[in-house]
């Protein structure tokens, strides 16, 4: 550290500097996350130093995240949804093997996953002991629910679907899991950290959420297509007592349990996820989620025309192609098989994705 401080023009032109160097969203397809929606920079804003540690001590803050919860639990069909706001989708799927583990003590645990399954399952693994099992995928990249029969056994604690897979976009067929966690009484946990926030805004939604009897809980991310400011996730669980398994006494603070991963946590970004959720209503996200679609199908329909073919048509708004070279500028991603991927997120809008498609006709001439 510096002895002396420097002076606030200085310090903040090393900021700006610094920023400077970050790509900005204009350029960026492949990112999972979008610039905050007005509303949601203009409540962060207000609530910066409020924390959801301590909840006795901020009451009106607490208050939304009980409000964020119940929006959240509605729109997974559960009204009587509990859960808490996590710092993202890792933090609430190492939150659900957490509470799976708990509910079936088993001396080797097994956790059934299918191979798109998110890394942040390769970290609860880690952490928790769990083995985990990977179920192959079918030819449209979604969980082959066929195969899990063999993979499952007495010390299986969790099977996982993903509504909205990160590289292709994809819903697992999430019912014949429910029939089959049901059936052989075991814990199923969603993960729809992505597609949470897409699916349900969709004309014809497929079903993945807690309407299937046998979905017990649900990770679902604001700072993803909620539009709201990082770190916001939310972890919904069927039934509150799953949560309670987590309690740990908390003697000195204003609560005297807390079940969260987190001790210390932001309640700028709870705000913010409630003021998009309160502003926007069903109506603005199913415009947005509309939008989005619509990019998503105009661009792999240019792609196509300029003879780069989807991998697979997609459930949300998640495009990827067989395509080996990326035009200069553009920030894209690539799967672990190889396809272009590009994700569009509302600041990807029409503009860009007719630039963006330019750019690759140009360099295919
Ligand atoms: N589950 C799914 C289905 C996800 O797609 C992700 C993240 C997670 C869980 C983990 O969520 P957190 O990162 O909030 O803990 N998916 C993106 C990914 O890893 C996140 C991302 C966002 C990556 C922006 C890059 C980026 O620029 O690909």
């Amino acid at each position: 550290m510096r002895e002396v401080g420097c002076s606030e023009e200085e310090l903040f032109s090393f900021l700006s500097r610094a920023r400077a160097k970050d790509i900005g969203y204009r350029n960026i397809l492949s990112s999972m996350c979008t610039p905050p929606h007005p509303v949601a920079l203009r409540a962060h804003a207000m609530f910066l130093e409020t924390n959801l540690g301590d909840p006795g001590l901020f009451p009106g803050t607490a208050a939304l995240e009980d409000l964020l919860i119940r929006r959240l639990g509605a729109l997974m069909h559960h009204t009587l949804a509990d859960g808490y706001a996590t710092s993202g989708g890792t933090e609430s799927n190492i939150q659900a093997l957490r509470i799976a583990k708990k509910r079936k003590p088993t001396g080797f645990p097994n956790v059934i996953i299918p191979e798109s399954g998110h890394f942040s399952f390769m970290k609860a693994s880690d952490i928790l002991g769990i083995e985990i099992r990977t179920v192959p995928l079918d030819a449209e990249f979604r969980m082959d629910a066929g195969a899990i029969e063999e993979l499952v056994d007495r010390d299986t604690v969790a099977l996982i679907g993903v509504a909205g897979t990160t590289e292709y976009g994809v819903v697992d067929p999430i019912a014949p899991l429910s029939d089959m966690a049901l059936d052989r009484d075991i814990f199923l946990h969603v993960d729809a950290a992505f597609g949470g926030m897409v699916v349900p805004f969709l004309d014809r939604p497929v079903p993945f959420d807690f309407r299937l009897p046998g979905v017990d809980s649900i990770s679902i991310d604001p700072h993803k297509m909620g539009m709201s400011t990082i770190p916001a996730g939310c972890l919904l669980v069927r039934d509150p007592e799953y949560l309670s398994c987590l309690n740990v006494d908390t003697p000195y603070l204003t609560v005297k349990q807390e079940c969260t991963l987190a001790g210390t946590r932001p309640g700028a970004s709870v705000a913010a996820a409630v003021a998009v959720l309160e502003y926007l209503g069903m109506d603005g996200m199913r415009a947005v989620v509309a939008g989005c679609m619509e990019n998503t199908r105009r661009l792999i329909e240019g792609m196509e025309t300029l003879g780069y073919p989807r991998a697979v048509t997609p459930d949300v708004n998640v495009a990827t192609f067989s395509c080996d070279h990326t035009p200069a500028g553009w920030q894209v991603s690539r799967t672990r098989a190889g396809h272009m991927r590009i994700v569009c997120m509302p600041h990807v809008n029409r503009d860009l994705v007719e630039a963006f498609l330019e750019d690759m006709g140009d360099m295919d001439a």
